[in-house]
């Protein structure tokens, strides 16, 4: 037996749903729709599937349709905790339905849908993982469904299976593509619909319409509570400061979330850096004050969290970045010839003054990242420069220099972390359990209704279940055109920290008492069973931002 115990209590946990779903339900249609910008562009980008009504549902005295609909899903990006469930909701709402609707899942991600690789899922395969994390149901991968061939490719295997819609979960960019795809089949009257449902642990999947992606209530709670252990234990020894960086490729949501539940003495949001044009050296004297004044009381211990983005927010690493690249594909064969010792002369010699200035101001490791570690296409990896690291060293000398003048006269220790990964596949908490069940099975509504072009939503997440309003909103009423790869796209608006938004203003209220004072708090792990309101409550964020 290789299912532990937890897991097997979790399988018989039973999603709860908005009150709605226990009885046949009828698609009412609301207003039509414009997009968020750039109408007329994306009007005629998207002539099928634009200014379409969003729709709710309705109880009704029977089914619209008894008809068997088979369905192909498909998981598309990063792990998100809680995509298990949206396909289970998925299937019980087509098999309730009819008993004879088929789910197919197409493997490894959208690759599966162009190779042709799939699986049935069926009622054993999908009781196995029900309200477990991770995607090895079906596996996901990042290839982008963007071509005609690829959507002429993919439509083969859909007839073959007489697949009449397909959902695709994944973040911004996978959504977006989802519309282009129903776009596409509609004006060649293919005959299948495609529907979207919202995912990202990064939190920046959400607008007027969406109130959160799924997977990020989860995932802030797995850091949140590894975070509140390293308080504890910094609280106990008082001797590290722990630099805790923290994923999400560029929105600082999940930081601030972490933030919010365990009151660290620091939380750097990028958002913020950015609106503020806040250097690096400005950064670092921030964190080096608020150690040195907790020094002062005795205080040689604390928390930093850093959020992934932040490099990619400080405009003068953004300005060096781009010259190191276009430095890298003139000079790059050049570089390989000079000796190991003098490579970094060597590439301050070559950068403007500015750029060479500040490249001779990070620290060793950190320069090296930024010019032997390159990808395929010879650019910097800036997802592996090491942030936590960069700072922590920055702060270890401004402090030295603060001793020597007799303004500091602490203790500085390090310990570096960085949480990722162990939080994008934990087993959902109640709230994604129960939010992604709840979406996949409103995917199976709209379905049943024939809808397309349609992200799958629900509303109201910071209410009891019973009062959340499930439905369908016309994914080109989030796009907007932006500039990606040099070229005008039609996308969907990528949700940054509002800096006017209630929990990054919450944040600022407290952020001076946390830095000096020790305010920690200690979330504890994900509760499954036991009290709602330790249970099933939402994340500080969503209830801050709709309360
Ligand atoms: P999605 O946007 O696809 O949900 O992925 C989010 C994320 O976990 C980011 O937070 C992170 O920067 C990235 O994926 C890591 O990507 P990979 O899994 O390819 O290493």
């Amino acid at each position: 037996d290789n299912i532990s115990p937890l897991q097997r209590a979790r399988a018989d946990y039973e999603p709860k749903v908005p009150s709605i779903f226990n009885g046949h339900i009828h698609i009412a249609e609301g207003e039509t729709t414009v997009s968020v910008d750039d109408c007329e562009e994306i009007k005629a980008l998207f002539p099928n599937t634009y200014g379409l009504p969003i729709v709710r549902f309705e109880a009704a005295e029977m089914a619209d349709t008894t008809d068997p609909i088979n369905v192909g899903v498909i998981l598309s990006g990063g792990q998100a905790p809680g995509g298990h469930n949206v396909i289970a909701g998925l299937f019980d709402g087509i098999k309730k339905i009819s008993s004879e609707s088929k789910l197919y899942g197409f493997l490894m991600g959208p690759d599966g849908l162009v190779q042709h690789r799939y699986k049935e899922l069926t009622a054993d395969i999908i009781d196995e993982y029900r309200n477990t994390g991770g995607f090895d149901i079906i596996g996901s991968g990042r290839t982008k469904l963007e071509t005609k061939e690829q959507f002429d490719q993919g439509l083969l295997v859909l007839k073959e299976l007489n697949i009449k819609a397909l959902v695709i979960i994944g973040g911004d960019d996978s959504n977006t593509n989802a519309c282009v795809l129903a776009e596409y089949y509609k004006s060649i009257d293919a005959g299948v619909q495609v529907i979207g449902c919202p995912k990202t642990i990064d939190g920046d999947l959400k607008n007027d319409q969406i109130e959160t992606s799924f997977g990020f209530d989860t995932a802030c709670k797995v850091y949140s509570e590894v975070i509140g252990n390293i308080q504890r234990d910094c609280n106990s020894a008082r001797k590290y400061w722990h630099f805790i960086k923290l994923m999400g490729r560029s929105a600082s949501h999940i930081a601030l979330e972490c933030a919010l539940q365990v009151q660290p003495n620091i939380c750097i949001i990028s958002e913020e850096v950015k609106e503020k044009q806040t250097t690096l050296a400005e950064i670092v004297d921030y964190i080096a004050n608020v150690v040195a004044k907790r020094a002062d009381k005795g205080e040689n211990f604390g928390t930093v969290l850093i959020p992934e983005g932040l490099i990619e927010f400080l405009p003068a690493m953004k300005k060096l970045i781009t010259e190191l690249n276009d430095f890298l594909s003139r000079y790059g064969d050049d570089l390989e010839l000079v000796k190991k010792s003098a490579k970094r002369d060597y590439i301050i010699s070559k950068l403007s003054p500015e750029n060479g200035q500040f490249y001779a101001s990070l620290p060793k490791s950190v320069a090296q990242q930024l010019t032997l570690d390159r990808d395929p296409h010879g650019n910097v990896q800036v997802s592996l420069i090491e942030t936590e690291q960069l700072l922590a060293d920055m702060v270890g000398k401004k402090l030295k220099t603060w001793k020597k003048m007799g303004k500091y006269t602490g203790k500085y220790k390090v310990l570096t972390h960085f949480f990722g990964y162990e939080g994008r596949s934990s087993a959902p908490s109640n709230f994604d359990a129960d939010y992604c069940y709840t979406l996949g099975y409103t995917a199976s509504v709209l379905i049943a209704g024939g809808k397309t072009g349609y992200m799958s939503t629900v509303r109201h997440t910071h209410r009891p279940h019973e009062e959340w309003i499930p439905g369908g909103v016309p994914i080109t009423m989030m796009m907007n055109m932006e500039k990606r790869h040099g070229e005008m796209k039609p996308v969907i608006r990528k949700a940054l920290v509002k800096l006017d938004g209630k929990p990054f203003r919450t944040f600022v209220e407290h952020r001076e008492e946390w830095a000096l004072n020790t305010c920690y708090l200690y979330p504890g792990p994900i509760q499954y069973f036991g009290p709602s309101e330790v249970c099933d409550q939402p994340t500080k964020t969503l209830m801050l931002e709709h309360t």
